[in-house]
């Protein structure tokens, strides 16, 4: 038995002087440490997961994702002691970078802590599993299947079909995800943030309410050259499908748009073609007649890289990337790239099928391992990119330099179109791209109304259907209810990935390449800037990468390109001859929506 006043003194360490600048130091020294071992472990257990779904391997991830989530959230609780410190703006950096290391934030109680962890693994191996069985036949239909109807298919029945039928997977779903929300909201709450949303807008060095009004500006830029593509569009689908499919209040029907989410719109390019140009190539086409398999085509992506100067993969990234969808289990087969071991084992998730969409992917994923690769002699907390944008942008800056002349380069094509192929080109840019941006910006806005409580889980659904029509002017072909929940039909809400990144990547991969091809000297229009085999380019990306997120993003953004603002002009310079085209052939349609 210890006397009452030696208890007391034991109770309280002579540390609990306030604390210095040396403590945090320590401090922020150990829980990097202790959180990278934890993060290791729970990046090797969720591979094995998402490469092998099963009941031990989702015990596994789950267990390793709640070790980490719970340190994490313990670590800043802890840290708050440190808040009154006037620390080194590095150091300071990373305490904020503690907060906002897991994006659903584990609550205090231990109990709950392990049904978030639970919660998050169910649902993102729920979609990864996730299969449409129609009445009529015994087979079932997994995602990727029904994204080649999507694709290819001009049947207006059977795009219907299966893009209902995708929806039926994420049912299940609605009540989980709920709780989820709930959760996580506790945890962020826990750390000092209003909500979830308060704290995943708290990471772009600037306050949150600054970010949202950013994002909106950017939009409000890019708003006319959407709306543009988006009257074209509708009116050549119009033309193909009739009005009795697209109906006469301006929306587009989603199933018609080649994407399981209208997203992005290059599937149904031949449906939009200018009328009288013959196609400069189909890049599908040339894969499936070069016979590219699915390493061949990383393996041209790897090419790019490499000719701009960074070393090529290391062996271990063909030996553990997972490329096609294995036949004997079930994965989740949505694209990542994935770094387990700081740089040292980089790899890729991907289901590869030979079209131009994965070629396209499989640039964006290296993009990722490339970064990674980049930054890892950061310590742990600055191992990642200026803001989540410039990781999402990085492969998609290279992919915009996949243009004719580089494929001519590579041996991809025979022969590049003329100007008068210009249109052609950047009409199918746009449907790739162009057609995104509205998307990109949606999903969070249904996530930060659901997080701070604005949308109510019984307008889950409705919500998500009035941020479509406002946002992307598109409509669902068949009723839909509070039964569904189809915003968890769209991956990166069951994996609960912030998705604002690929908006804000959408106009940084345009600011990057502008930037790369002028300091190359390119001239002629930017579209047909490639910088393959440019060092200069590469060695500008390499050193804004090798930054990591070692500093507030407007100075990454100055050394790769010397602007030090987000901007959309890049975006609308790119397109301003595809804009002028689609005014003319827009001229006297209505522009817009009911
Ligand atoms: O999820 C992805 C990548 C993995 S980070 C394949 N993307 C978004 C999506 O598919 O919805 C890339 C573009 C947008
Ligand atoms: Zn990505």
């Amino acid at each position: 038995m210890i006397p009452l006043l030696l208890s007391f003194l034991l109770a309280v360490p002579s540390s609990a002087a306030a604390p210095t600048v040396k403590d945090a130091q320590a401090f922020m020294d150990s829980a990097e440490q202790t959180l990278e071992t934890l993060g290791r472990r729970s990046a090797f257990s969720s591979w094995a997961m998402q490469t092998n779904i099963n009941y031990s391997t989702e015990w596994l991830a789950g267990d390793a994702d709640n070790a980490y989530s719970a340190k994490a959230a313990e670590l800043a609780r802890q840290a708050r002691k440190f808040d009154k410190l006037k620390l080194p703006a590095d150091l300071a950096r990373k305490f904020l970078m503690l907060k906002l290391t897991v994006t659903a934030p584990a609550p205090l109680d231990p109990k709950e802590q392990k049904e978030l962890s639970d919660t998050k693994v169910w649902l993102e191996s729920t979609y990864g599993k996730g299969k449409y069985c129609p009445a009529s036949t015994t087979t079932c239909l997994s995602l990727d299947d029904m994204e080649d109807v999507l694709r290819s298919s001009r049947d207006p029945q059977r795009l219907q079909e299966v893009w209902a039928g995708w929806r039926t997977i994420s049912v299940p779903m609605r009540p989980r995800y709920q709780r989820f929300a709930q959760l996580s909201n506790k945890g962020a709450q826990d750390l000092g943030f209003a909500d979830t949303a308060d704290l995943w807008r708290s990471g772009y060095d600037m306050k949150p309410e600054e970010f949202s009004a950013e994002l909106d500006r950017q939009w409000e830029q890019m708003k006319p050259l959407y709306l543009a593509l988006h009257t074209y569009v509708r009116r050549r689908l119009t033309e193909k499908y009739g009005k009795a499919v697209m109906g006469d209040d301006g929306l587009i029907p989603q199933q018609l748009t080649g994407n399981m989410w209208g997203q992005s719109w290059e599937n149904i390019y031949d449906i939009v073609a200018p009328p009288k140009a013959k196609p400069a190539f189909d890049l599908t086409e040339q894969i499936k007649k070069a016979k590219l398999d699915e390493k061949t085509m990383v393996q041209y992506g790897e090419r790019f890289f490499t000719s701009i100067g960074f070393p090529a993969l290391p062996p271990t990234f063909w030996e553990r990337s997972m490329l096609t969808r294995p036949r004997d289990r079930e994965v989740v087969c949505h694209a990542s790239a994935w770094d387990v071991e700081n740089g040292q084992d980089l790899r890729i998730k991907m289901c590869i099928k030979q079209n131009a969409e994965d070629f396209v992917t499989i640039h964006h994923e290296l993009g990722h391992n490339f970064y990674q690769r980049a930054y890892e002699k950061q310590p742990y907390f600055f191992r990642g990119s200026a803001n989540d944008g410039f990781h999402e942008a990085l492969g998609d800056t290279i992919a915009l330099s996949v243009t004719p002349e580089y494929l001519k380069t590579v041996g991809l094509i025979d022969t590049v179109p003329g100007p008068e192929g210009d249109i052609d080109l950047l009409l199918k840019m746009a449907m790739e791209r162009v057609s995104f941006i509205p998307f990109g910006l949606l999903v969070d806005q249904w996530r930060w109304g659901v997080f701070t409580g604005k949308i109510k889980p019984e307008n889950y659904n409705q919500a998500w259907w009035d941020l479509v029509r406002k946002y992307q002017g598109q409509k669902p072909p068949v009723a839909r209810s509070e039964t569904d929940f189809d915003p968890g039909a769209k991956y990166h809400i069951p994996a609960n990935t912030p998705y604002s990144r690929y908006f804000l990547a959408h106009i940084l991969q345009f600011q990057f390449y502008r930037s790369l091809c002028q300091q190359g000297g390119h001239k002629g229009p930017l579209h047909r800037c490639s910088f393959y085999g440019d060092k200069a380019a590469g060695k500008r990306l390499g050193d804004m990468m090798a930054m990591g997120s070692s500093r507030p993003w407007p100075e990454a953004l100055e050394a790769a390109t010397g602007q030090k603002q987000m901007d959309a002009t890049a975006v609308l310079e790119y397109f301003a001859p595809l804009k002028a085209w689609l005014d003319e052939q827009n001229k006297g349609q209505t522009t817009g929506w009911n």
